[in-house]
């Protein structure tokens, strides 16, 4: 069959319902005359039992719940489409969707917190889930992904150990989608092979900006096999287009209350107003000879390949571009399972991805309480199913004829198996031989230089933020032997974070710790060959602020004002945002008209009480002598300015405006200086004379707003806002 990027949308139009000019009816069809009252033995007497429609409507909404994801219970999704660029993977995978340039296959992708419950805040710090499925020609491929490329643990026996100790405790369930408490932190303590994606997790990388901001990644090595059955390893990575941004933690805590849907409806906004998000995909091939080439075991997940040894390859983009219709019927009944592969992709023997391929049928069957999720709308493949699976709850295919079982002649030997080349899946041959024995390689035994070289790889700014970050989440900790533990790893990490760490959780660096390992690692020829193998002192790419992309587009502006402000100004910044790709927001007291100095007027679209300046991605104060005025009265304007300054976004202000920044005490410094400009700009605040080219100040204020934020003012103390 032949799919186009429309291909699922036409499925799932036939399961669509929305009652436009219709009667009500009963799930019978049976229309409702009456649905106000339940029928009753008299009107102040007791209910009837035969009243069908109320026990249908009672009995519906009592079973409307299913058990939350026992992990990534709180998600968003979007429909989309997959494009490959050209067909060169076809060297490598006989994978149609990959090699195709032809081909738009559809796909629906859910972003998830991995901690947290389904009503738990979006911006709290934590690994956020990438998962996608692609309806391909094929079957169903999904790529159950994370926004960080390694992973806690290296073997799937101890995943249950490790979502425990995450989860709220289990006698108070405290805290809320939160690491920061004993049990988190005695685990990883305890477990060296945690090292590695702790500093991930203490990185900016764990408070994505937005979940169109941020990269994914496919964690383990996988297999690309082509059509002559050569199999190579390959690792895959999303790319964001939007390149990968990330809020302040101050910022993060407030938005988890003030808006705690954050990403939530950044990605529902941005999809309704045509910002589709993209991202491109990206493979690390590596040729099976070269298994052993590096200093780390391919199969091990708690590792990453350095972009320096093997780089990557673009292989497509993917555009999500529509809204579910329904929440329920699609984000939370969308069912993922690294299993589900098509030909041209297979597994590896990576310990904890075998796991996973027992673990997310098993929880599906927890969720649907049916082995047949796969005839949901939304989990449907694309590709027709046959086969003699035919029974159990809320089975919907009518499987026709008596044969249901194989072989059979009666049914004419159908549904056929497939020859390789007419599709048939067929595993990749990797010859196996091993004693049974509860051990891990001892390629696996190195826990501690991929945290070195995540933690060398930092620029000083992200470095402060993981200090930071470590200062919260050990602060939060009781037991003074677990942040001492915690220290212990650090200094094995590096000398200069376990020090900084030390400063703000009030305990020595150990002088004498020894990490204790809970797994069993068994010696053997692959460890020996991997210990001559290449490795890196730094890999840039691990770096969000070395790859940041400078783009102002889809971001949110504030124009703050009031009565009297510079029309034209107003005017002439905004379409220079807009047509950069941004959005502009007006912020006042209250709703309503704002009257300009010349006497137009313009809507205001959020007051003080309904937004604040963590919604905004950069600030604009337009001149105006009255509107300056009456700003300077309100506390909410001048905490707007310098809160928004606190998180080192990007501020423009012009004329009169200057006298805000003064009263927010922004810098500090004397803005009756002669370099008062130049020291303003270097830290991302545009400001301009009252007499200034607009033009040339909107595109300054653009440029600004480009590097996102502006780290330099951390130096400076600052009072918190
Ligand atoms: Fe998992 C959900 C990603 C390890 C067991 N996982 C889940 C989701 C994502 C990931 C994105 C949400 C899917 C959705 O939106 O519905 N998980 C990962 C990654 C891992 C990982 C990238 C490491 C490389 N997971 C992992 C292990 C196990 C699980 C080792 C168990 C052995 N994961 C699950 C699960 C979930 C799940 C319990 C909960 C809901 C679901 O599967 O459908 O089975």
């Amino acid at each position: 069959m032949k799919v186009n990027k429309n291909s699922k949308n036409q499925q799932l139009e036939q399961f669509r319902e929305e009652g436009k000019d219709q009667y009500m009816t009963t799930d019978q069809g049976v229309r409702v005359n009456h649905t106000d009252d339940s029928l009753k033995a008299g009107s102040r007497g007791p209910l009837l039992m035969e009243d069908f429609h109320f026990r249908e409507k009672m009995t519906h909404f009592d079973h409307e719940s299913i058990p939350e994801r026992v992990v990534h219970a709180r998600g968003s999704g979007a429909h989309g489409y997959f494009q490959p660029y050209n067909d060169t993977l076809k060297e490598f995978t006989k994978a149609k969707f990959l090699t195709d340039p032809n081909t738009q296959t559809p796909v629906f992708v859910r972003f998830s917190t991995v901690v947290g419950s389904r009503g738990s805040a979006d911006t709290v710090r934590d690994v956020r889930g990438f998962a996608t499925k692609f309806y391909t020609e094929e079957g169903n491929y999904d790529l159950v992904g994370n926004n960080m490329p390694p992973f806690f643990i290296q073997d799937a026996n101890k995943f249950a150990d490790l979502v425990h100790a995450i989860k709220p405790d289990p006698d108070n369930e405290m805290p809320q989608a939160s690491a920061a408490h004993d049990t988190f932190w005695d685990f990883a303590s305890l477990m060296p092979e945690t090292m590695h994606m702790i500093m991930w997790v203490l990185s900016d990388r764990a408070i994505p900006r937005s979940f169109r901001m941020m990269d994914g990644f496919g964690v383990h090595t996988f297999r690309l096999i082509n059509e002559e059955g050569k199999a190579r390893f390959v690792k895959f990575h999303w790319r964001s287009k939007l390149g990968a941004h990330s809020l302040v933690w101050d910022e993060a805590q407030k938005l988890a209350g003030k808006d705690p849907d954050w990403l939530r409806r950044d990605l529902w906004e941005a999809i309704d107003m045509g910002d589709h998000p993209e991202f491109e995909l990206n493979v690390q091939i590596v040729e099976e000879e070269d298994e052993f080439k590096f200093d780390f075991d391919l199969l091990d997940a708690t590792k990453i390949i350095p972009e320096e040894l093997v780089p990557l390859r673009p292989v497509g983009k993917m555009v999500l571009n529509r809204n579910p219709d329904n929440f329920f019927a699609e984000t939370e009944q969308v069912a993922f399972h690294p299993g589900n592969l098509v030909p041209g992709i297979d597994v590896t023997n990576d310990p904890l991805l075998q796991g996973r391929l027992f673990s997310y049928v098993d929880t599906q069957l927890n969720r649907f309480n049916s082995a047949n999720f796969a005839e949901v709308p939304i989990n449907r493949p694309l590709a027709s199913t046959h086969n003699h699976q035919g029974a159990g709850f809320m089975r919907h295919t009518i499987n026709k004829g008596k044969a249901n079982y194989w072989p059979n002649s009666i049914g004419g030997g159908c549904p056929m198996m497939a020859p390789e080349k007419m599709g048939g899946y067929v595993h990749h041959m990797e010859k196996v031989d091993g004693h049974k024995i509860r051990a891990r390689s001892e390629s696996f035994n190195d826990h501690y230089s991929q945290a070195t070289l995540f933690w060398n790889s930092m620029t000083e700014p992200e470095k402060k933020h993981i200090v930071k970050a470590a200062h919260f989440e050990l602060g939060k900790v009781m037991s003074k032997e677990i942040r001492q533990r915690m220290l212990g790893h650090f200094n094995i990490i590096s000398p200069d974070l376990a020090q900084r760490v030390s400063e703000g959780i009030g305990v020595e660096v150990p002088k004498d710790f020894k990490p204790t390992s809970t797994g069993h690692y068994e010696d053997n020829e692959a460890s020996k060959q991997m210990k001559k193998g290449k490795s890196v002192k730094e890999t840039d790419f691990v770096s969000m602020e070395k790859h940041k992309i400078e783009t102002v587009a889809s971001r949110q502006i504030a124009i703050l004002l009031e009565d009297g402000y510079d029309y034209c100004e107003v005017m002439q910044v905004k379409k220079a945002l807009e047509d950069a790709g941004a959005h502009t927001k007006v912020v006042s007291k209250f709703h309503g008209m704002r009257k300009a100095a010349t006497g137009e007027e313009i809507e205001t679209d959020k007051s003080h009480i309904t937004t604040a300046s963590i919604m905004y991605d950069a600030i604009y104060i337009p001149d105006g002598e009255e509107t300056i005025k009456a700003l300077l009265k309100e506390g909410d304007a001048i905490h707007f300015v310098n809160e928004a300054f606190k998180h080192c976004k990007a501020i423009a202000t012009s004329g009169n405006g200057i006298a805000l920044l003064e009263k927010a005490e922004v810098l500090g410094i004397d803005f009756a200086a002669h370099d008062s400009q130049k020291v303003l700009s270097d830290k991302g605040v545009v400001t301009a004379g009252n007499d200034a080219d607009a033009e040339e100040f909107a595109t300054k204020f653009i440029d600004a707003i480009k590097k996102h934020r502006h780290w330099n003012r951390e130096e400076k103390m600052m009072v918190p806002a």
